[in-house]
Protein backbone atom coordinates (compact mmCIF):
# COMPACT_ATOMS: atom_id res chain seq x y z
CA UNK A 1 0.00 0.00 0.00
CA UNK A 2 1.03 3.59 0.12
CA UNK A 3 1.80 6.16 3.21
CA UNK A 4 -0.97 8.32 4.32
CA UNK A 5 1.59 11.38 3.10
CA UNK A 6 1.40 9.49 -0.37
CA UNK A 7 -2.40 9.38 -0.43
CA UNK A 8 -2.54 12.95 0.53
CA UNK A 9 -0.57 13.71 -2.44
CA UNK A 10 -3.05 11.45 -4.56
CA UNK A 11 -6.40 12.65 -3.65
CA UNK A 12 -4.78 16.43 -3.37
CA UNK A 13 -4.33 16.34 -7.16
CA UNK A 14 -7.74 14.32 -7.62
CA UNK A 15 -9.08 17.16 -5.74
CA UNK A 16 -8.20 20.13 -8.38
CA UNK A 17 -9.09 16.98 -11.62
CA UNK A 18 -12.79 16.49 -10.06
CA UNK A 19 -14.00 19.60 -10.60
CA UNK A 20 -13.65 18.99 -14.31
CA UNK A 21 -14.34 15.44 -14.38
CA UNK A 22 -15.72 15.50 -18.07
CA UNK A 23 -12.86 17.23 -19.52
CA UNK A 24 -10.13 15.01 -18.02
CA UNK A 25 -12.48 11.99 -19.23
CA UNK A 26 -12.47 13.55 -22.64
CA UNK A 27 -9.38 13.63 -23.10
CA UNK A 28 -7.44 10.54 -21.28
CA UNK A 29 -10.01 8.61 -23.80
CA UNK A 30 -9.42 10.11 -26.96
CA UNK A 31 -5.34 9.99 -25.99
CA UNK A 32 -5.55 6.34 -25.57
CA UNK A 33 -7.45 5.85 -28.82
CA UNK A 34 -4.63 7.86 -30.36
CA UNK A 35 -2.01 6.36 -28.79
CA UNK A 36 -3.68 2.46 -28.69
CA UNK A 37 -5.76 2.63 -31.55
CA UNK A 38 -6.99 -1.18 -30.53
CA UNK A 39 -8.25 -0.12 -27.40
CA UNK A 40 -10.91 1.51 -29.48
CA UNK A 41 -11.85 -1.25 -31.44
CA UNK A 42 -13.15 -2.62 -27.43
CA UNK A 43 -15.95 -0.47 -27.91
CA UNK A 44 -19.15 -1.75 -30.34
CA UNK A 45 -20.07 2.13 -29.58
CA UNK A 46 -17.04 3.92 -31.23
CA UNK A 47 -16.38 2.05 -33.67
CA UNK A 48 -18.04 5.02 -36.20
CA UNK A 49 -15.78 7.67 -35.27
CA UNK A 50 -13.11 7.73 -37.32
CA UNK A 51 -11.46 11.03 -36.88
CA UNK A 52 -9.82 12.81 -34.03
CA UNK A 53 -12.81 15.61 -34.38
CA UNK A 54 -14.99 13.48 -34.41
CA UNK A 55 -13.75 11.86 -31.33
CA UNK A 56 -13.19 15.29 -29.29
CA UNK A 57 -16.59 15.91 -30.40
CA UNK A 58 -18.63 13.02 -29.20
CA UNK A 59 -21.08 13.43 -26.18
CA UNK A 60 -20.55 9.88 -26.34
CA UNK A 61 -16.82 9.62 -25.65
CA UNK A 62 -17.15 12.63 -23.13
CA UNK A 63 -19.31 10.71 -21.22
CA UNK A 64 -18.00 7.15 -21.04
CA UNK A 65 -14.46 9.15 -20.35
CA UNK A 66 -16.45 10.69 -16.82
CA UNK A 67 -17.80 7.16 -16.20
CA UNK A 68 -14.23 5.72 -16.15
CA UNK A 69 -12.72 8.28 -13.94
CA UNK A 70 -15.41 8.35 -11.43
CA UNK A 71 -15.30 4.60 -10.69
CA UNK A 72 -11.20 5.38 -10.49
CA UNK A 73 -11.80 8.31 -8.59
CA UNK A 74 -14.25 5.99 -5.80
CA UNK A 75 -11.15 3.77 -6.03
CA UNK A 76 -8.78 6.12 -5.00
CA UNK A 77 -10.55 7.55 -2.47
CA UNK A 78 -10.72 4.19 -0.74
CA UNK A 79 -7.12 4.25 -0.51
CA UNK A 80 -5.89 0.52 0.50
CA UNK A 81 -9.19 -0.74 1.13
CA UNK A 82 -10.41 -0.34 -2.67
CA UNK A 83 -11.23 -4.02 -2.83
CA UNK A 84 -14.93 -3.91 -2.60
CA UNK A 85 -15.61 -1.29 -5.38
CA UNK A 86 -12.84 -3.07 -7.48
CA UNK A 87 -14.20 -6.44 -7.16
CA UNK A 88 -17.36 -5.65 -9.81
CA UNK A 89 -15.20 -3.14 -12.18
CA UNK A 90 -12.16 -6.50 -12.71
CA UNK A 91 -15.28 -8.43 -12.82
CA UNK A 92 -16.56 -7.02 -15.78
CA UNK A 93 -13.39 -5.70 -17.61
CA UNK A 94 -12.08 -9.45 -17.34
CA UNK A 95 -15.36 -11.66 -17.98
CA UNK A 96 -17.60 -9.06 -19.98
CA UNK A 97 -15.29 -6.70 -21.72
CA UNK A 98 -12.34 -9.01 -21.68
CA UNK A 99 -10.02 -5.95 -21.59
CA UNK A 100 -6.05 -7.29 -20.73
CA UNK A 101 -3.77 -5.65 -18.13
CA UNK A 102 -1.68 -3.97 -20.70
CA UNK A 103 -4.44 -1.80 -21.75
CA UNK A 104 -4.66 -0.57 -17.94
CA UNK A 105 -1.26 0.01 -17.73
CA UNK A 106 -2.29 2.13 -21.30
CA UNK A 107 -4.42 4.13 -20.01
CA UNK A 108 -3.10 4.74 -16.14
CA UNK A 109 0.20 6.15 -18.23
CA UNK A 110 -2.65 8.33 -20.06
CA UNK A 111 -3.85 9.37 -17.01
CA UNK A 112 -0.57 10.77 -15.24
CA UNK A 113 0.28 12.75 -18.74
CA UNK A 114 -2.98 14.17 -19.13
CA UNK A 115 -2.90 15.62 -15.77
CA UNK A 116 0.88 16.61 -15.91
CA UNK A 117 -0.45 18.37 -19.08
CA UNK A 118 -3.25 20.41 -17.44
CA UNK A 119 -1.91 21.05 -13.80
CA UNK A 120 1.86 21.25 -14.55
CA UNK A 121 2.11 23.32 -11.41
CA UNK A 122 -0.19 21.46 -8.80
CA UNK A 123 1.44 17.75 -9.64
CA UNK A 124 4.75 17.41 -8.94
CA UNK A 125 7.43 15.06 -9.05
CA UNK A 126 5.93 13.53 -5.19
CA UNK A 127 2.88 13.68 -6.85
CA UNK A 128 3.28 12.34 -9.83
CA UNK A 129 5.56 9.25 -7.72
CA UNK A 130 2.38 8.51 -5.48
CA UNK A 131 -0.41 8.75 -8.19
CA UNK A 132 2.07 6.72 -10.33
CA UNK A 133 2.27 4.51 -7.06
CA UNK A 134 -1.73 4.28 -6.30
CA UNK A 135 -2.18 3.49 -10.46
CA UNK A 136 0.06 0.54 -10.19
CA UNK A 137 -1.83 -0.89 -6.78
CA UNK A 138 -4.96 -0.20 -8.38
CA UNK A 139 -3.60 -2.32 -11.84
CA UNK A 140 -1.71 -5.38 -9.63
CA UNK A 141 -5.29 -5.58 -7.99
CA UNK A 142 -7.34 -5.56 -11.02
CA UNK A 143 -4.08 -7.98 -12.02
CA UNK A 144 -4.93 -10.54 -9.23
CA UNK A 145 -9.03 -10.19 -9.16
CA UNK A 146 -8.36 -11.43 -12.66
CA UNK A 147 -6.49 -14.35 -12.04
CA UNK A 148 -9.33 -14.83 -9.41
CA UNK A 149 -12.14 -14.98 -12.58
CA UNK A 150 -10.00 -16.97 -14.70
CA UNK A 151 -8.79 -14.19 -17.25
C1 LIG B 1 -13.22 -0.95 -21.83
C2 LIG B 1 -10.38 0.81 -18.33
C3 LIG B 1 -10.84 0.32 -19.50
C4 LIG B 1 -9.98 0.03 -20.63
C5 LIG B 1 -14.52 -0.91 -21.40
C6 LIG B 1 -12.14 -0.49 -21.12
C7 LIG B 1 -18.73 -0.08 -22.48
C8 LIG B 1 -14.38 1.83 -15.72
C9 LIG B 1 -10.77 -0.46 -21.63
C10 LIG B 1 -20.15 -0.18 -23.01
C11 LIG B 1 -15.65 -1.36 -22.17
C12 LIG B 1 -15.60 -1.98 -23.55
C13 LIG B 1 -16.77 -1.08 -21.43
C14 LIG B 1 -18.22 -1.34 -21.87
C15 LIG B 1 -16.33 -0.49 -20.19
O1 LIG B 1 -19.12 -2.26 -17.35
O2 LIG B 1 -18.24 -2.17 -15.35
O3 LIG B 1 -20.96 0.65 -22.59
N1 LIG B 1 -14.94 -0.39 -20.19
C16 LIG B 1 -17.20 -0.10 -19.18
O4 LIG B 1 -20.39 -1.05 -23.84
C17 LIG B 1 -11.23 1.19 -17.30
C18 LIG B 1 -10.78 1.72 -16.05
C19 LIG B 1 -11.89 2.01 -15.31
C20 LIG B 1 -13.05 1.66 -16.11
C21 LIG B 1 -15.46 1.40 -16.45
C22 LIG B 1 -16.85 1.46 -16.00
C23 LIG B 1 -17.64 0.93 -16.96
C24 LIG B 1 -16.75 0.51 -18.02
C25 LIG B 1 -17.29 2.03 -14.64
C26 LIG B 1 -19.18 0.74 -16.94
C27 LIG B 1 -19.58 -0.35 -15.98
C28 LIG B 1 -18.94 -1.71 -16.25
C29 LIG B 1 -9.31 1.90 -15.64
C30 LIG B 1 -8.90 3.32 -15.53
C31 LIG B 1 -10.35 -0.90 -23.03
C32 LIG B 1 -10.31 0.18 -24.00
C33 LIG B 1 -11.92 2.63 -13.90
C34 LIG B 1 -8.47 0.30 -20.68
F1 LIG B 1 -7.92 -0.05 -21.82
F2 LIG B 1 -8.28 1.53 -20.55
F3 LIG B 1 -7.87 -0.33 -19.72
N2 LIG B 1 -12.15 -0.01 -19.82
N3 LIG B 1 -12.61 1.15 -17.30
N4 LIG B 1 -15.44 0.82 -17.70
FE1 LIG B 1 -13.77 0.33 -18.72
Amino acid sequence: GLSDDEWNHVLGIWAKVEPELPVYGQAVIVRLFQVHPETQERFAKFKHLKTIDELKSSEEVKKHGTTVLTALGRILKLKNNHEPELKPLAKSHATEHKIPVKYLEFICEIIVKVIAEKHPSDFGADSQAAMRKALELFRNDMASKYKEFGF
